[in-house]
């Protein structure tokens, strides 16, 4: 069969998919600590979270009376990646503030 001679038998007919799944959904929590200063954790919702101030007060004062909070939702490698960042900035100014994610 040449490449011009279109394959008459052995193709796979395959119907194309016409609906995808959503991403799945993750919630990122941060924990609270008795170390981490309120206006940090109050400057990381606002910069990795961009929560308006007003909103990553709100926040973190949940996270401080009630031992955690949910700072966004985001599919599973955004989640990953602003739960990473948190950690991280925290760890280089010191802090032990925790975040976390869970399913959905
Ligand atoms: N509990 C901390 C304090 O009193 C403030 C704090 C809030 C820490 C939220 C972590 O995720 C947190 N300084």
């Amino acid at each position: 069969m040449s490449e011009q001679t279109p394959r008459t038998t052995g193709d796979v007919l395959e119907k194309a998919k016409t609906s995808l799944k959503e991403p799945e959904q993750y919630r990122v929590i941060l924990l609270n600590d008795d170390y981490t200063p309120m206006d940090f954790v109050v400057e990381v919702l606002e910069t990795i979270f961009h929560k308006q101030p007003a909103e990553a007060y709100r926040i973190m004062m949940q996270v401080h009376t009630q031992g955690s909070a949910v700072a966004g939702i985001y599919p599973y490698e955004v989640a990953e990646t602003k739960v990473a960042t948190t950690v991280e900035l925290a760890q280089e100014a010191g802090y032990p503030l925790q975040a976390t994610m869970e399913k959905v």
